[in-house]
């Protein structure tokens, strides 16, 4: 029977992880806290290195952003950067690894804790190697079936803001309320299987600046993972030197903001001439011929709120294309050497 045809009821538990942020985020709290318990007085050090593969190294390069926007030298590389080539890159003088895995199993995640001299902190959703050989362990309760990283990814992000904000003594985020918010993102779902419903793309173009950059990264892996389409990912305004030649009526433009602009109202404009469409996804439309809204919270903060959205927009391009999103074609949950 086709992969994608699922029983009457029957949903993938990709979607079914997707549709669980409200929960991750109250699971990354508590994670937080007994990290906190278990590590009484500990604090992040100003100069942090950040490691991880495949969206967990996109995750990681979020962290590394958080890291600095509040104050610190966050530096992200992938593992297989760190381990091989890494005096290509200005990775200073940091005090701590962080080690991002959500298996905590992949080859060249556990490897990395032999690179440098200092502390490691793993971050990972089981009880695992990662978790076993790092100083610090921070465990967030968000088990996935799925090959690929769905709510466990911004549940990662939390329970580290958590951190961070604890460390640098900022006020911490709101958890119940985050998790009332990703509820509320979550409602956009039947409006964007309906984006995939109406507007067939021929490829597609993720758009995001600052923070939000990761974001993109991850979506357009995402769009590769469970969908098999290609796509590509531009800090936003980087798009308008030569990379826009290829948006045409075949394509869609997914611009990731927090606070648009007249730049982003012109760059909406600008794709639309070219006959692409546009979705935009943040506080305000741009013009754009879809939108989605993410709730009024300040960046950082907010940033977990829009994963669901490039998520559900993979899964549903996926379900269109008559892949099946919970096993990805030539992929494992796992990377080994
Ligand atoms: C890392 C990873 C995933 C990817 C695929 C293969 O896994 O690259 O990001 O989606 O599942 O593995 P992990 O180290 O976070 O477990």
């Amino acid at each position: 029977m086709p992969a994608t045809f699922m029983g009457v009821g029957e949903v993938h538990k990709t979607l079914e992880e997707i549709r669980r942020l409200p929960e991750g985020i109250i699971k990354a709290q508590e994670a937080f806290e007994e990290f906190m318990a278990k590590y009484d007085g500990f604090d992040l050090p100003n100069e942090v290195l950040f490691t991880g593969c495949g969206s967990s190294h996109f995750l990681s390069q979020l962290l590394a952003m958080a890291t600095t926007h509040l104050g610190g030298r966050g530096v992200s590389l992938p593992c297989s950067e760190l381990l091989y080539s890494r005096e290509y890159y200005p990775i200073g003088n940091p005090k701590l690894l962080v080690a991002i895995s959500r298996s905590g199993e992949t080859t060249e995640v556990l490897k990395t804790l032999d690179v440098l001299e200092v502390p490691k902190l793993g971050i990972a959703a089981y009880s695992s190697s990662l978790l076993e050989n790092s100083d610090y362990a921070l465990l967030v309760n968000t088990p996935e079936d799925s090959v690929v990283m769905t709510h466990s990814f911004p549940s990662f992000l939390f329970a580290f803001q958590q951190l961070l904000n604890h460390s640098l003594g900022k006020p911490l985020y709101d958890a119940e309320k985050l998790s009332d918010l990703s509820r509320e993102v979550l409602n956009s779902e039947e409006y964007i299987k309906g984006i995939i419903e109406e507007f067939d793309f021929r490829n597609v173009i993720f758009l995001g600046s600052g923070i939000l950059y990761p974001v993109a990264l991850e979506a357009s892996l995402k769009m590769k993972e469970m969908a098999i389409f290609w796509s590509e990912a531009y800090q936003t305004f980087e798009v308008r030197h030569g990379f826009k030649s290829v948006a045409d009526e075949g394509t869609l433009v997914v611009l990731l903001v927090d606070e648009p602009f007249d730049w982003h109202e012109k760059l909406t404009e600008e794709f639309q001439g070219q006959g692409a469409r546009v979705l935009t996804v943040g506080k305000r439309n741009t013009g754009a011929n879809y939108f989605v809204k993410i709730p009024d919270l300040e960046l950082p903060e907010g940033t977990a709120l829009y994963l669901p959205v490039i998520q559900l927009l993979s899964y549903y391009k996926a379900v269109k294309r008559g892949f099946n999103p919970d096993s990805p074609r030539f992929l494992s949950r796992v990377v080994k050497w």
